[in-house]
């Protein structure tokens, strides 16, 4: 089995862009260990305390955030840094040519109870007159980016990762340290039978959506003529990693609880990175109107509606929207 590095080497063109990768695994293969020890490394619970989007934020949401801001500081490629957890950009070395968003762990309402999380990051190219003490400085397209990945820690911990080229898997073998090839070249079906929503939030949505979904849950005698099955773990790395190995929707539409929020997830550090890997393997990636890599960002921290997967599936949604282009005539109140 080939190791990361080697991989990388041959496959990416530039020898900077894999340091910044092998900084961010040093610091992914520190959050596995301390997931795996679980209560006994102290990671457990609340850090009683809420970050820039006003969400209460776990212990391991603060030490997965300073680990990765600690290597990532100290590498001279690395220009800046932004995070889900980091009310602002942070500058690194003003010489360095990257820049790098993540989300220091996803899904983290699943921490306490043993349940798949994950690091989401996207790497961007600075040019040499961007200052990243600027927020401007950041916001660039999804297509602006030159890498993008996850590190799932669940069962195994594994490493998902797009350098452009190709969307490829890696395992880390704990015994050892090291990330090795396990999934060249990963594609994803293109028709599936499975969606992930989260369903409780039905009547929030807005009326295309409902529709999709009410012709969906009609199964071989509806519209779709086919019996879905539904998953939903509550964490986007899961997800994403589910459809990346046997196809799949995953959706967190707009909804109306907090109306002035296009969705609950993030453009930067959720939506672009997995748009990236879901689309360099072959599937789609959209908000339900526009696509989700075009979009010019406004804020590191947009919120935006998300459907990504099985290519057919994510046109079959959009489809539903470009049929509807009325105003939504029910508004639910929010909670
Ligand atoms: P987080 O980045 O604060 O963990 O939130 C993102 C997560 C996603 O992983 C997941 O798809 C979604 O939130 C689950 O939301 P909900 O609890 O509303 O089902
Ligand atoms: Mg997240």
């Amino acid at each position: 089995m080939q190791r990361l590095r080697p991989f990388l080497d041959k496959h990416c063109p530039n020898p900077d862009l894999v340091s910044v990768i092998d900084g961010l695994m040093l610091a992914c293969k520190d959050i596995a260990n301390r997931v795996q020890l679980g209560i006994f490394s102290g990671v457990l619970g609340s850090a009683e305390q809420e970050n820039i989007q006003g969400e209460c934020q776990k212990k391991l949401d603060v030490i997965s955030n300073d680990l990765i801001k600690m290597v990532l500081a100290g590498m001279p490629q690395v220009k800046g840094l932004a995070s889900e957890e980091e009310s602002n950009v942070v500058a690194c070395n003003p010489d360095g040519q990257y820049l790098v968003l993540f989300d220091p762990l996803d899904g983290s309402s699943n921490i306490d109870v043993n349940v798949t999380v994950g690091t989401i990051f996207s790497i961007l190219e600075s040019a040499p007159e961007d200052d990243a003490t600027y927020e401007s400085s950041f916001l660039q397209s999804g297509r602006k980016q030159v890498a993008a990945g996850y590190v799932l820690y669940g069962p195994s911990t594994l490493l998902v990762l797009s350098t452009g080229n190709g969307t490829h898997g890696f395992a880390l073998d704990p015994r050892v340290g090291e990330f090795f090839l396990v999934r060249e070249n990963i594609q994803i079906p293109t028709t599936t039978k499975e969606f992930a929503i989260n369903m409780s939030n039905y009547r929030f949505w807005d009326q295309p959506m409902q529709r999709y979904i009410d012709d969906l849950l009609q199964g071989e005698v509806g519209p779709m003529g086919k019996r879905y099955n539904m998953r939903w773990i509550a964490s986007m790395v899961a997800e994403i990693h589910r459809i990346l190995t046997r196809g799949g929707v995953f959706m967190y539409p707009y909804d109306s609880r907090e109306p002035q929020k296009p969705g609950k997830l993030r453009l930067m550090y959720e939506g672009n990175p997995m748009s990236m890997l879901v689309e360099q393997a072959g599937g789609k990636s959209s908000t339900c109107r526009d696509t989700m890599m075009d979009i010019q960002p406004h804020d590191i921290h947009q919120r935006v509606s998300v459907i990504m997967g099985s290519a057919d599936e994510v046109d079959t949604v959009v489809r539903y929207h470009q049929e509807d282009t009325k105003p939504t005539s029910k508004k639910p109140k929010a909670d």
